[in-house]
C-alpha cells in the first residue's frame, strides 16, 4: 500500500465505517478484523469507537430490548418497530457517533441505516420512500463513509446464528423475509459508490482477506 501509516491514521480520523449483513453473516467477526487492520494502520485504540444498532447508548439499548421483546397478546406493529429503530439511531448518532467523529475518532458500526431499508423495507414490505423520508427527518444527510455488506445466503446465515443460541423475534421470520431483506441490501450496495459487497459464505480467512483488500483500496482513495 502506498499510504504511509502516519498519514493513514490521519485519513481515517472522522470516518464512519459500517458493517451490514443478515444474521450470522459474520458482522461481529468482521468488526474484529477491522480492528486488526486499524491497528496495522497505527490507529490508536482510544481513537476507535465501536457501536451496534439498534443500541449503543443507554436509552438506545432500552429501545433495542423493546424491538427484540415478545409480549403475550400484543404484537409490535411494523411501523412502531421502524420508528423505534430510528429513535434508537438518533440517540446513537447524536450522543455517540457525531461526538466521536468530532473528536478525531474513527467509528466502526455494527449495522446502520441500510438495515432499516433492508429489513423493514424489504423484509416487512414498508414503502422504501417512506423509510427514506423518516431517515431524512431523523438524521438529515448523515451517512456512513464506507459500508461493507457481508453477503450470505439466508439459510447459511441463520444456521450459523442458530449455532450461537436461540433465535429472537426477528430471526424467527420465514426464509422469504430474509430473501427480500437480502435483495434490498444488494440493490442498496449496487447504487452506492461507498458501499461494497463481501462474499461472507467463504471461510473466515478469505472473508478477512477480502475485507483487508477493500479497506486498503478505500484508504488509498481517501484524499
Ligand atoms: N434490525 C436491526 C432491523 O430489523 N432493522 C434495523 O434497522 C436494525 C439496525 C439485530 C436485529 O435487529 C434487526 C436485524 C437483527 O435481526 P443482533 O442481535 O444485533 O440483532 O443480530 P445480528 O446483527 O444479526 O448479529 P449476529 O450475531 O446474528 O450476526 P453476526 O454478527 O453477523 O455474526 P457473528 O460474527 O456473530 O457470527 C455468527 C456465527 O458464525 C460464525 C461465528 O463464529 C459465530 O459463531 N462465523 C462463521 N462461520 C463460518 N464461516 C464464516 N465466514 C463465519 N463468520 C462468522
Amino acid at each position: 500500500m502506498s499510504v504511509s501509516k502516519e498519514s493513514a491514521s490521519q485519513k481515517l480520523s472522522n470516518k464512519f465505517i459500517v458493517i451490514e449483513g443478515l444474521e450470522g453473516a459474520g458482522k461481529s467477526t468482521a468488526i474484529s478484523y477491522i480492528g486488526e487492520w486499524l491497528a496495522l494502520m497505527n490507529m490508536p485504540a482510544e481513537n476507535i469507537v465501536y457501536t451496534r444498532e439498534p443500541g449503543g447508548t443507554e436509552l438506545a439499548e432500552k429501545m433495542r430490548d423493546i424491538v427484540k421483546m415478545e409480549v403475550q397478546g400484543e404484537t409490535l406493529e411494523d411501523k412502531a418497530e421502524l420508528l423505534l429503530l430510528y429513535a434508537a439511531r438518533v440517540q446513537l448518532v447524536e450522543h455517540k457517533i457525531k461526538p466521536a467523529l468530532a473528536n478525531d475518532c474513527i467509528v466502526v458500526g455494527d449495522r446502520h441505516n441500510y438495515s432499516s431499508l433492508a429489513y423493514q423495507g424489504g423484509g416487512r414490505g414498508i414503502d422504501l420512500q417512506l423509510i427514506e423520508d423518516i431517515k431524512q427527518l431523523a438524521l438529515g444527510d448523515f451517512k456512513a463513509d464506507l459500508t461493507l455488506y457481508l453477503d450470505v445466503e439466508p439459510e447459511l446465515g441463520l444456521s450459523r446464528a442458530r449455532g450461537r443460541g436461540e433465535l429472537d423475534r426477528i430471526e424467527r421470520q420465514a426464509i422469504d423475509f430474509f430473501q427480500r431483506t437480502r435483495s434490498v441490501f444488494l440493490s442498496l450496495v449496487e447504487d452506492d459508490k461507498n458501499a461494497f459487497t463481501i462474499d461472507a459464505g467463504q471461510t473466515p480467512e478469505l472473508v478477512k482477506k477480502a475485507i483487508f483488500i477493500q479497506l486498503d483500496k478505500w484508504l488509498a482513495s481517501l484524499t
